[in-house]
């Protein structure tokens, strides 16, 4: 079935966006397909490959977004996908996307195309730019030096875009796929490109002997300074977290508020006269699950708003920059550094960030320790276990202390898991020019990125908050949570799992909500003691030590972060295996940790 969802339709032809990377392919891809684009699996890749049909011409064409490759031949995770693509999908057109301001370096992989026997055309991308500098192409020379159409354009502004729309349909007309086994032999022969592309250069291009940008030169000596420059990242990244968290808690409560207001008003009173197990399933079980779900869309919307303006405008790779020889002893890069910090906010955004890395290794392992920041859900937890046994003097101490273990949760793994997932990515140190992100870009990212969470991880997260439900409602006629709920003999045969833990049976249930949404684990607290506020803090402390309320944080902190958390991971990841690797290791590292720090103030006399 995939296969035969990828196979076009006679009459389709499809059109491969194939360039160096940053050279705009998405950009284009984007202005191109709008919002028809699907992103989709491919028979025999790993990665999903974003792709769309739109009219062109007198042509329906299938157009697709490859990753970006510096050589036709080239041995990272992309150059292969690449490769693997053009061996295995007949294409009927390469558009090869160039940034114009660097034509003397990518005009070469458009001749090994060709070369190849790849029926291309060649679009000149960031005209704009190449203005700026003064970098000058005369199109027609260059088209009749390589003996391929050539147009220019700006994709981020549409600049000369009708023309490119124009040109596609047109080379459409004559252009004939290139048999699987001409391309496989095209492919095998190997050309460097590098004759061709100099006599083109030669013929058609002006180039200024520097492109200079002083103004930028002026910024970056700041903001790459070594002892300016992190400070000024550490407060940009403080500004930008508060900036979604204190922007998105409004929009979050706003929308737990609507939600509220339609399970009272509307789906309560309709299914009133319904038995009580359906009723509490309807609402308990599948109206929370999508509650929780909805919960996410403001902090993704906020988050990617921001990501785009940092990505866009450039900084993103230059405080990636300066990170990277830190976090590269760990394994990681600096763009991992970036989105553990992100991570503090909350893991699902920070996760679907790290697409940034294209090599698989490099993502999985950033991916695998991203969980362990402390995000703000985890914070709530906290911050109501601490106030009820820890006095006000020692409270921020104990706070400090679990950063401190996230952070230590954090470099472990990394250390541990970095042999696993080696990085093939190659590092490039090549700073993007600064540029003004557009309006179109963030609402179009923000709304693709919200979409792309929906369609992933609504299904999963419901299923999952429906399988706590059940738990903790049946057999029927129990209160909630209550002992001979499923949930209580879980609680009650987990017990000498937990007891050298020193958490006790109610904890442990509420740890198995807790997997759900840390959101609620408070609220579960409140439905399993029957208490609210104060009273419960009472009740929590009477029961507990504070050793053993440490360790309940410390396992809080550590293990699944949440069901929405896995559902990311498992879509980002698309492995079954991994996710349950991340899910085994972190439960495995929670409870060691909790066991070494319960037993070790146990025998100092502390518990
Ligand atoms: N100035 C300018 N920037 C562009 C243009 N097209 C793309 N960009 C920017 O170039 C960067 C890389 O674009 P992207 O589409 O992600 O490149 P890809 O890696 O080839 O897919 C982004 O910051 C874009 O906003 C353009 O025509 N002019
Ligand atoms: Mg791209």
């Amino acid at each position: 079935m995939r296969h035969a969802a990828h196979r076009a339709a006679p009459d389709m032809k499809r059109i491969a966006l194939v360039g160096m990377p940053n050279t705009g392919k998405s950009t284009l891809f984007n202005r191109l397909t709008g919002s028809s684009a699907r992103v989709g699996n491919w028979p025999g890749l790993t990665v999903d490959l974003a792709s769309a049909r739109i009219p062109l011409g007198r042509h329906m064409a299938q157009i697709v977004d490859l990753p970006g490759i510096y050589d036709l031949q080239g041995l990272t995770d992309d150059e292969d996908v690449v490769q693997h693509f053009l061996r295995s999908q007949p294409v009927d057109l390469v558009a090869v996307v160039i940034n114009a301001t660097q034509i003397d370096r990518q005009l070469a992989l458009a001749v090994q195309l060709h070369d190849s026997g790849f029926p291309c055309i060649v679009l000149l991308n960031m005209a704009d730019e190449a203005e700026r500098y003064g970098v000058g192409i005369d199109t027609a020379k260059l088209q009749a030096a390589l003996g391929l159409p050539v147009a220019s354009l700006s994709a981020k502004h549409g600049r000369g875009y009708h023309q490119v729309l124009q040109l596609l349909g047109q080379t459409l007309d004559t252009a004939r796929p290139l048999a699987l086994d001409h391309a496989a032999a095209g492919l095998d022969r190997r050309q460097d490109g590098q004759e061709g592309a100099q006599a083109a250069l030669a013929a058609a291009v002006h180039r200024p002997s520097r492109l200079s940008d002083t103004w930028a030169a002026r910024i970056d000596h700041w903001v790459m300074h070594p002892w300016v420059g992190p400070p000024l990242f550490l407060a940009f990244m403080a500004l930008v977290f508060n900036a979604v968290f204190t922007l998105g808690a409004p929009l979050q409560k706003g929308l737990g508020w609507v939600f509220d207001q339609l399970r009272v008003h509307m789906f309560g009173p309709a299914l009133v006269s319904a038995p009580n197990w359906f009723r509490s399933l309807v609402l308990d079980g599948i109206f929370n699950g999508l509650s929780t779900v909805a919960a996410f869309v403001p902090v993704i919307l906020l988050f990617f708003v921001f990501m785009t303006l940092i990505e866009e405008s450039g900084y993103f790779s230059r405080a990636a920059f300066l990170t990277d020889s830190l976090m590269s002893r760990m394994g990681l890069d600096g763009r991992g550094f970036v989105m553990l910090l992100m991570g503090f906010g909350c893991n699902v955004p920070a996760l679907m960030g790290t697409r940034v890395m294209r090599s698989r290794g490099l993502r999985l392992l950033t991916m695998l320790i991203i969980p362990f920041s402390l995000c703000s859900a985890r914070l709530q937890v906290f911050l109501f276990i601490i106030a009820a046994l820890f006095s006000p003097r020692i409270a921020p101490w104990v706070l400090l202390s679990l950063y401190g273990v996230s952070f230590a949760a954090t470099f472990v793994s990394a250390v541990l898991f970095r042999q696993h997932y080696p990085s093939n990515e190659p590092f490039v140190l090549e700073l993007p020019p600064y540029r003004m992100p557009t309006l179109r870009q963030i609402a179009l990212r923000s709304w693709s990125e919200m979409q792309h969470f929906l369609r992933r991880a609504t299904k999963f997260i419901v299923i999952g908050v429906v399988l706590v439900w059940m738990l903790t409602n049946l057999p029927p006629g129990q209160p909630t949570a209550g002992p001979h709920t499923l949930a209580g003999w879980v609680g009650h045969a987990l017990h000498p799992a937990f007891a050298p833990l020193g958490i006790p049976p109610e904890l442990i249930i509420a740890l198995i909500f807790g997997f759900v949404a840390k959101e609620i684990v408070i609220g579960s607290l409140a439905v399993i003691y029957s208490l609210q506020g104060d009273a419960l803090q009472h009740a929590i402390a009477a029961q507990i030590t504070p050793a053993a309320a440490y360790s309940f944080m410390l396992f809080t902190l550590i293990y699944t972060p949440c069901l929405s958390t896995v559902a990311t991971l498992r879509s980002e990841s698309k492995s079954m295996a991994y996710t349950g690797l991340s899910l085994v290791w972190s439960l495995a590292l929670a409870w060691g940790t909790s066991l070494a720090f319960y037993q070790g103030s146990r025998l100092l006399g502390l518990a």
